[in-house]
């Protein structure tokens, strides 16, 4: 059994084609697609967070890797639809109203996806409304929001109202981040939890759903 220690060295090392061998070799060994999600590809993105997050690596290198984990995530796809992977949360994502800026919101959404969680992405410059339409639709254990402009912060407390007017905001976790948000502002809108960076939005989310 392997403990799939190459597949989480390569993808750290953003080497694509041995991380994609290295996941194809694991299935064909007849490891469980949990073992190498969790021990392999989670564990590499997990320490490439935490890199992030301490300053050890930037954000090419935390693209690279977590491109790589995409590359390793499309052999696995058609078999989490088999049932052998129980997402940790569904996550439903967006840059707000106004706000064209996804870059930092891809990199959250990609390391939450390596994480395990299951992602519904809405893409940028979305409305209250819009967020409240697909969380009734989706039911998301959490709503994240990103902006990176001081001007469209305060659509984050009207999504929030938002959720309150269509009776869903208790059914819902809203994370809040971006480059001019800050914990003081969460607090203000009485969001839930804020993040500062890709890596601790994982390991927020996961403290939101109680998730070891
Ligand atoms: Co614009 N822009 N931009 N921009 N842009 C900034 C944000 C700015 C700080 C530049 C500056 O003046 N120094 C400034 C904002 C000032 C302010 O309001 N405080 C600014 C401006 C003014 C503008 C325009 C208004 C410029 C203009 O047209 N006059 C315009 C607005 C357009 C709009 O949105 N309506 C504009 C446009 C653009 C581009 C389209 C050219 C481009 C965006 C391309 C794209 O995203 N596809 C762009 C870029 C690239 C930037 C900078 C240079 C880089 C942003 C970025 O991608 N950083 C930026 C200056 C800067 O940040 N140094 C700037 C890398 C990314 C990985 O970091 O997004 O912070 P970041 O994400 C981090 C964390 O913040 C966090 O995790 C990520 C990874 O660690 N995070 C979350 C983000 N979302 C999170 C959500 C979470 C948790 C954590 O939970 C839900």
């Amino acid at each position: 059994m392997s403990d799939f220690k190459a597949l989480a060295e390569s993808v750290m090392k953003a080497d694509i084609k041995t991380a994609v061998a290295e996941t194809q070799s694991a299935l064909d060994a007849g490891s469980r697609v949990q073992d190498i999600v969790d021990n392999g590809l989670i564990a590499a993105m997990d320490e490439v967070g935490d890199r992030f997050s301490k300053g050890l690596i930037f954000v090419p290198q935390m693209l690279r890797s977590a491109k790589a984990m995409k590359e390793c995530m499309k052999l696995l796809e058609p078999l989490f639809q088999e049932g052998d992977v129980t997402s940790k949360g569904k996550v439903l994502i967006a840059t707000v109203k106004g706000d064209l800026h996804d870059i930092g919101k891809n990199l959250v959404a990609m390391m939450m996806e390596g994480a395990g969680f299951t992602i519904i992405d809405l893409g940028v410059d979305v409305s209250p409304d819009k967020f409240v339409q697909k969380a009734q639709e989706v039911e998301p254990d959490i709503v994240a929001m990103s902006a990176l402009l001081s001007t469209t912060m305060p659509a984050m407390p009207h999504t929030i109202e938002a959720l309150e007017k269509a009776g869903i905001r208790n059914k819902v976790k809203v994370m809040i981040g971006g480059a001019p948000v800050t914990q003081k502002y969460a607090q203000e809108i009485k969001a839930d939890s804020y993040a500062s960076d890709a890596g601790s939005a994982v390991s927020k989310a996961k403290e939101l759903l109680g998730i070891g």
